[in-house]
């Protein structure tokens, strides 16, 4: 069993260095290019060249890598893809996973 220091310790590692999320967007055949490319340009501050790229990405090998974010940002970055997603009528989707 780990001491009491040995857990203040891991705790004051955890603070420091917090663990950090992958947002990815994941394909679809119905949510148009244009507004992918929106949606990277916007919400995730790629330029217009960077979004092209991460939307081909996905479009030819079905995820791509949009961001590395804390925990709380990257769970509102995949919120934001999909309420944005919803009112445009796409089926857009972003994934998170630890890195
Ligand atoms: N596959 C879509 C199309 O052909 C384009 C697309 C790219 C959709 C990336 C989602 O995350 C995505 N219109």
């Amino acid at each position: 069993m780990a001491t009491n220091i040995e857990l203040e310790l891991l705790q004051e590692i955890s603070l420091k260095y917090p663990k950090k999320y992958k947002v990815y967007l994941l394909n679809d055949d119905y949510t148009s290019m244009d507004f992918v490319i929106d949606i990277l340009m916007t919400l995730f501050h790629k330029t217009y060249q960077e979004a092209e790229n991460i939307m081909l990405e996905v479009h030819k090998k079905e995820k791509g890598l949009c961001g590395v974010y804390t925990h709380e940002i990257a769970e509102t970055k995949v919120m934001q893809v999909s309420k944005k997603a919803r009112e445009h009528g796409f089926p857009l989707k972003a994934i998170m996973e630890e890195e």
